[in-house]
């Protein structure tokens, strides 16, 4: 990447112009200042459409508004976060201000003004670099550098939203008077300037409300999961063609080719892709990636695509890195392929969130009393105790969305103790891990870890899955791989 220049600061101004490049200044001529400042073309665009969606986030924004009225309401897109020295992660916008606005831009701020009837929406954004000042080129954040920004003009009629200079923030909200909250976490700069006019509690009744108005999927973003799930499809397909040579290399070779179909599709990887041959399957967070891929083990791929428009799949495939399941590995997939069967059959508009859940659940502790793992209980007393966690671990799912934990600030009211309203997504992710020190096993079950995960729409009158296209039943992922591999 090209380094950056840093301007002049004003108290500077009677010095020689400077620009700092690796940390050395360097001087500029005036004739060179002077040279900058003109022979640039006009490339204002106008008459430009809405974005996709502009309708939907103006809906949102209403919703909002008539759950504060009377208050200012404060929403930032955050600001990069450094990752070493003056290189910085690539930025993703806050869900929040993404999901009011449509916009990703960072430092962006959406604020809600009071007014008699509502509110009156504001985008403060960064405008166009200054040719006059020399921003343009001297600055950190001039368009030479870091390329060409909307014009205040143009985001206003892409977004639907009146914008103005971001700059002018932090004092315009310094001098603010009447009740105001913020969405806290994303930029420092605009809680510092609120600093004495909003209280904890007040600025998390604004996030639990932004977290639960998530809950229920409008059409856009409905078919925004289904993109994600379709280009997630894809991706999986690129791992399955690249076994033999992830056999060569490692669970690099899968991350790394996953990632790919992300970044060219999508925006990105809605979370770290667990890449997991083998024992390292047992690891639920497994995302360090480097270990052997090797025939005749499993592969537990759990990965999603994050659109453009920053929603994500969140999906599982466990797959025999040779095409095919040997007797117990097979044995321990068609339990969960059974359990995820149950569970998802319970998702269902008015059905409890936990039926799922128990669903799955109980279908795994019949299996492990089945197989001798649990002594003489039954499936009743083992559930009661809650035994067959040793080996299924976690939940059978969550809410899904912009965020791959989606709505996770809602109350429990709202969400675990709710009932399932079409428009919910959620994952039904039932898993079985026998760890490979786990004595209380028999020997070939050790080092088995199998998940299946799909992304689920509750609909009207049921359910859709709208990770389907990938199959589940461990015949059809034996085809599947077999007419991949050719
Ligand atoms: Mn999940």
């Amino acid at each position: 990447m090209a380094e950056e220049l840093t301007p002049a600061t004003p108290e500077e101004t009677e010095e020689p112009i400077k620009q700092r490049k690796n940390g050395l200044y360097r001087e500029v001529s005036d004739e060179l200042a002077e040279n900058m400042k003109s022979g640039w073309a006009d490339t204002e665009l106008t008459g430009l459409a809405p974005i996709a969606q502009a309708e939907h986030t103006a809906a949102r924004r209403a919703a909002l508004s008539a759950r504060f009225p009377g208050e200012r309401l404060v929403i930032p897109a955050g600001n990069l976060k450094t990752r070493s020295n003056d290189t910085e992660y690539s930025f993703r916008a806050s869900t929040e201000y993404a999901y009011l606005t449509g916009d990703q831009t960072q430092d962006g701020v959406l604020v809600l003004e009071p007014t008699a009837g509502g509110h009156r929406a504001t985008i403060y954004l960064l405008p166009r670099s200054n040719r006059e000042n020399g921003e343009f080129w001297l600055d950190g954040q001039g368009e030479l550098w870091v390329g060409r920004r909307h014009s205040l003009a143009e985001a206003e009629q892409l977004l639907g939203i009146p914008a103005k200079d971001v700059r002018e923030l932090p004092a315009a909200l310094q001098e603010a008077t009447g009740p105001v909250r913020n969405v806290r976490g994303h930029d420092a700069a605009i809680e510092a300037a609120l600093t004495d006019k909003v209280t904890a509690e007040r600025d998390e009744e604004l996030r639990v409300y932004l977290s639960e108005a998530r809950l229920v999927k409008d059409a856009f973003e409905i078919a925004e999961l289904q993109k994600a799930c379709d280009s997630t499809a894809r991706g999986f397909e690129d791992v399955v063609k690249v076994l033999d040579k992830a056999e060569a290399t490692s669970e690099r070779y899968i991350e790394g080719t996953f990632f790919l179909r992300a970044r060219v599709e999508g925006n990105d990887i809605g979370y770290g892709s667990i890449c997991a041959a083998g024992p390292h399957a047992t690891t639920l967070h497994w995302v360090r990636n480097d270990g052997a891929v090797r025939s005749g083990e499993l592969l537990l791929l759990d990965a999603g695509v994050e659109t453009t428009e920053l929603y994500t799949a969140d999906v599982t495939r466990t797959l025999p890195i040779n095409g095919r399941f040997n007797e117990i590995q097979r044995r321990i997939y068609d339990a969960v392929y059974e359990a995820q069967e149950a569970g998802i059959a319970a998702v269902k508009p008015g059905a409890d969130y936990r039926d799922f859940h128990d669903a799955a659940q109980r279908v795994l502790a019949e299996k492990l009393v089945e197989w001798g793992l649990l002594g003489d209980l039954d499936v009743e007393k083992v559930l009661e105790l809650g035994l067959q966690r040793r080996w299924t671990l976690h939940g059978t799912g969550h809410m899904l969305g912009m965020d791959v934990h989606d709505c996770a600030a809602a109350r429990t009211a709202s969400y675990v103790d709710a009932t399932l309203e079409p428009g919910m997504c959620l994952t039904v992710e039932p898993g079985l891990y026998f760890q490979a020190d786990d004595l209380t096993v028999p020997e070939e079950y050790r080092g088995i870890g199998v998940r299946i995960e799909d992304d689920i729409l509750v609909t009207e009158d049921g359910n859709r899955n709208l990770s389907a296209s990938l199959p589940r039943q461990a015949d059809e992922v034996e085809a599947w791989m077999a007419r991949l591999k050719g």
